[in-house]
């Protein structure tokens, strides 16, 4: 209820030079059919039915806009001292409201916020919405930031042409393997998958990645794998005369232990990092961006699919919204700008799917100035100087994939390949020469079935006879 102020712009209203002087976001609500029935209930008097939830529409997004602004649910003291004018300037502003599709745009002063502070600016603008009693449901699709926000900000160390630097890789994209099962390698096992993973085929295969379950385990130690899977790679790169890389995983709920195992990486020769950067949150990938001793940061997402999946019709826009959720594009924003040099992303038609989000996704986070989309609601952004970075396109992806996924996704992403390598009929090394064949003809132009067509024996074939083409849908 925005009972102190309006918090609702007039049609047609837009924010003066946003790019300098707002934060904006993009909502979608449902209202609860119950408070809508108790507000007919004391509805005096006779309009029609859609002017009625029009109203109501109006209401609800005044309200969100004033929750996460200046205003409450009731009026307040408004004399000296009460702060009641600064409030009423500096309110945020419901606008561009979409009565057919119950979406809208929130647009708050910069001044509302302090500008290098991601944990305190959600805490603002998501904050306490979702609690609002007449909405049933809501999804925040983007959010989109002034100039001085970005500039507040470090942004990513190497991002994508530092980590082609450091790898030696001008062109194509990477590829890399999370170890299956999961959990089960002692720290001597999982090094010597590495050792087998850089120097099977050509010698060309780049990476290794832990799962966002390995820590550190009683037979899997952190400080001994990180030490000897990065020996393995020191040795492969002797012998192969290509760079390695090993997305270690130092997920822990203390960052003193996270920036303890973040300089053992850098002691033993790492460029990478992993952090799983929703478990460990936003001060945490902060904190980590500005003090660790000069690795790139691989942010894995474990835990997002409670934030942003949603399988009601409304997904984008269009039709129902049956939950509450934030968008993938929202948090990449925020982990691109946060300084990661690369993010799992999804990708097209993988486990998640992403809701067809995963290319979107790639230009969040590769583009300097990203349009809108043409079909999710989203409301585009000015990067300015900060980098682009790695798009990590993972879950059910094998080498049958890679014609399809590379053409949709560009070159700078990491194709991480888990169960696609190791679960290939012929064993790992097999697995490795599969992706090797799979981006290499990908990069000479040659259609990956004319290929398999011409070369039935190849582990290609042999890879693709067995999980076809397109990534497996994992139900
Ligand atoms: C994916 C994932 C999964 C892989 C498993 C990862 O994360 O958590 O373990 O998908 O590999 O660690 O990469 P995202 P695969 O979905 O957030 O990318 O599916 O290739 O067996
Ligand atoms: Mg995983």
């Amino acid at each position: 209820m925005a009972v102190q102020f309006n918090y609702v712009a007039k049609r047609g209203w837009k924010p003066k030079n946003p790019d300098e002087n707002y934060i904006i976001t993009l909502l979608k609500v449902e209202l609860d059919e119950k408070a809508v029935k108790e507000a007919k209930y004391h509805h005096s008097k006779k309009i029609s039915e859609k002017k009625f939830r029009n109203d109501l529409f109006e209401e609800a997004a005044g309200t969100v806009a004033a929750e996460s602004s200046t205003g409450t649910w009731t009026k307040v003291y408004d004399g000296k001292d009460s702060g009641i004018n600064l409030a009423s300037e500096k309110r945020a502003m419901a606008y561009d409201l979409d009565y057919k599709r119950s979406m809208f745009k929130i647009a708050y002063p910069i001044e509302l916020f302090e500008l290098n502070n991601v944990s305190g600016l959600l805490a603002g603008v998501i904050g306490n919405i979702a609690g609002m009693k007449m909405v049933s449901a809501m999804r925040v699709y983007d959010i989109r930031f002034p100039r001085k926000m970005i500039e507040a900000f470090p942004g990513p160390r190497f991002g994508v042409e530092g980590v082609r630097k450091l790898l030696k890789k001008p062109r194509g994209c990477l590829v890399a393997t999370v170890p299956k099962p999961k959990i089960g390698r002692t720290d001597e096992e999982q090094a010597r998958l590495a050792k087998t993973l850089f120097t099977s085929g050509n010698g060309t295969y780049d990476g290794i990645k832990d799962d966002e379950n390995l820590t550190s385990l009683k037979f899997n130690d952190f400080y001994k794998r990180c030490k000897k899977v990065l020996a393995e790679a020191k040795e492969a790169e002797k012998k192969t005369g290509h760079k390695k890389f090993y997305l270690c995983n130092t997920t822990h709920s203390d960052i003193n232990e996270m920036m303890k195992r973040a300089k053992a990486i850098k002691n033993n020769g790492g460029i990478f990092m992993m952090m799983d950067v929703v478990t460990t949150g936003f001060a945490a990938v902060d904190y980590i961006r500005r003090n660790n001793p000069g690795l790139a940061i691989h942010a894995h997402r474990a835990m997002h699919g409670f934030i942003t999946r949603d399988n009601s019709p409304g997904i984008h826009g269009e039709g129902k919204l049956y939950g509450f959720s934030i968008s993938m594009i929202f948090l990449a924003k925020l982990f691109r700008l946060l300084g990661v040099d690369s993010i799992h992303g999804g990708s097209p038609l993988a486990k998640m799917e992403d809701y067809g989000e995963a290319e979107y996704i790639c230009k969040v986070l590769q583009e300097k100035n990203l349009k809108p989309h043409h079909k999710i609601p989203t409301l585009g952004q000015n990067w300015h100087k900060i980098k682009p970075v790695w798009m990590t396109a993972s879950g059910g992806l094998h080498p049958g994939d890679f014609e399809s996924v590379l053409s949709k996704l560009g070159d700078d992403v990491i194709m991480q390949c888990g169960g696609g390598l190791l679960g290939h009929p012929n064993g790992v090394a097999a697995g490795v020469k599969a992706i090797e064949e799979a981006r290499d003809i990908y990069y000479k132009r040659i259609p990956i079935r004319k290929f398999v067509k011409e070369n039935p024996k190849s582990e290609l074939a042999v890879a693709v006879k067995h999980w076809g083409y397109g990534p497996k849908i994992v139900y």
